[in-house]
């Protein structure tokens, strides 16, 4: 390397802004194969746990406290493997049990910016295995003239002007984190939250969710995020329900975990299939995270569920379904089967390297 020795160990990676989130990418190969250093590696590349995380690339938030590990795959089929992991400003964990859809649009132009696959002619197409949950998808990103092109017309919500739009068609989604689509068996459960039965459905295609009604919460779906953020009774409510409906959802005890995320649902305003509010599961999501809006959609489709009173849902076998969230829209085109069955969902996001280089680590961790 160009600069001197110190006692900082300078580790490869790339800033990148996939969708509405932003962290660093690694290569598997830069990173400690032992988890628990790579975790002390990541956990101070981040500058975790710190409110401001002042001492590492984090934005002080959860959604700019996210990271992306990608390798070439070698399951028959597929091209790449990607696993996400989710820090936080205020603790000092590494979570890679759920997915970031997000951070995921981002993963195939890290790898052809690394060299791990070639570019293709106009468009390049890659098969992505999210190891946390096993998951696979098909990502597609722009390549005029064998060249990575980030600059286009797409805009996604939550993230300011135009970009070239990255294609995400998923798999397999149902049951990412729970057991199955609907862990409970049922699609409206009644659970108790300090004495008062609250109607919800527990559900996970891609994102474990607990879908709750706004005004059984006392607020009207329509707020802006951080007064939501700002609202303790709130927050305490969700966070009780949240503790409840985790064991029921096979997910154990989930005082630690950053799922289930809670979405607080209501009538469409803008023209759309639903309004959200999602907390994920402490802080109100300024949009809403892309298996999230999913699975938001999914519940929609779902005869019975609790979206079923206000969601406004189009005609056909595939339907565009418009998640209205805090910043705007999320659009989800869902496929059903004969049976009503959500049987593929793809969506567009935008992606953009911000800065190549080295992040600096303490040596000695
Ligand atoms: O649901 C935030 C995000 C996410 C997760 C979160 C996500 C997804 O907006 O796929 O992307 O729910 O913690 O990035």
């Amino acid at each position: 390397s160009q600069y001197p020795v110190s006692d900082q160990r300078a580790v490869p990676c790339m800033l990148m802004r996939g969708g509405t989130s932003r962290g660093p990418f690694f290569l598997e190969s830069d990173l400690p194969v032992d988890t628990a250093a790579r975790d002390r590696l990541l956990l101070a590349a981040m500058g975790s746990p710190d409110p401001r995380q002042i001492d590492g690339l984090g934005g002080a938030h959860p959604l700019t406290s996210k990271v992306g590990i990608v390798r070439r795959s070698t399951t028959p089929g597929v091209d790449l493997d990607f696993l996400f992991a989710q820090l936080q400003p205020n603790n000092d964990t590494v979570d890679v049990t759920p997915n970031c859809g997000n951070m995921l649009a981002a993963a195939l132009p890290f790898a052809l910016e690394r060299g791990l696959l070639p570019v293709a002619q106009g468009v390049t197409t890659a098969r992505i295995l999210t190891l946390n949950t096993g998951m696979q998808c098909d990502v597609t990103v722009q390549t005029p003239d064998g060249q990575l092109q980030y600059s286009g017309d797409a805009r996604i919500d939550g993230v300011p002007g135009t970009a070239a739009p990255i294609s995400i068609n998923f798999l397999d989604t149902a049951g990412s984190v729970c057991p199955s689509l609907l862990p409970t068996g049922r699609v409206l459960d009644r659970i108790a939250v300090d004495g008062v039965q609250v109607e919800a459905t527990l559900i996970d295609n891609g994102m474990p969710m607990v879908l709750i009604r706004a005004t059984d919460f006392g607020i009207t779906g329509y707020e802006p995020a951080a007064e939501l953020t700002a609202n303790d009774t709130l927050r305490a409510r969700l966070e009780a329900l949240r503790l409840a409906a985790g064991p029921l959802m096979g997910l154990g005890d989930v005082a630690a975990k950053n799922y289930p995320k809670m979405c607080l649902i209501s009538a469409p305003r803008d023209g759309g299939a639903i309004n959200t509010r999602c907390f994920i599961p402490h802080v109100c999501h300024d949009s809403i995270g892309v298996l999230a809006a999913v699975t938001v959609a999914t519940a929609c489709v779902l005869p019975g569920a609790i979206a079923g009173d206000v969601a406004r849902v189009p005609a056909g076998d595939v339907k565009t379904l418009s998640i209205e969230h805090p910043t705007g829209e999320f659009s989800v085109e869902l496929e059903t089967d004969q049976s009503g069955q959500v049987t593929r969902a793809a969506l567009l996001r935008t992606a953009r390297p911000i800065m190549r280089g080295e992040v600096l680590v303490p040596a000695h961790l």
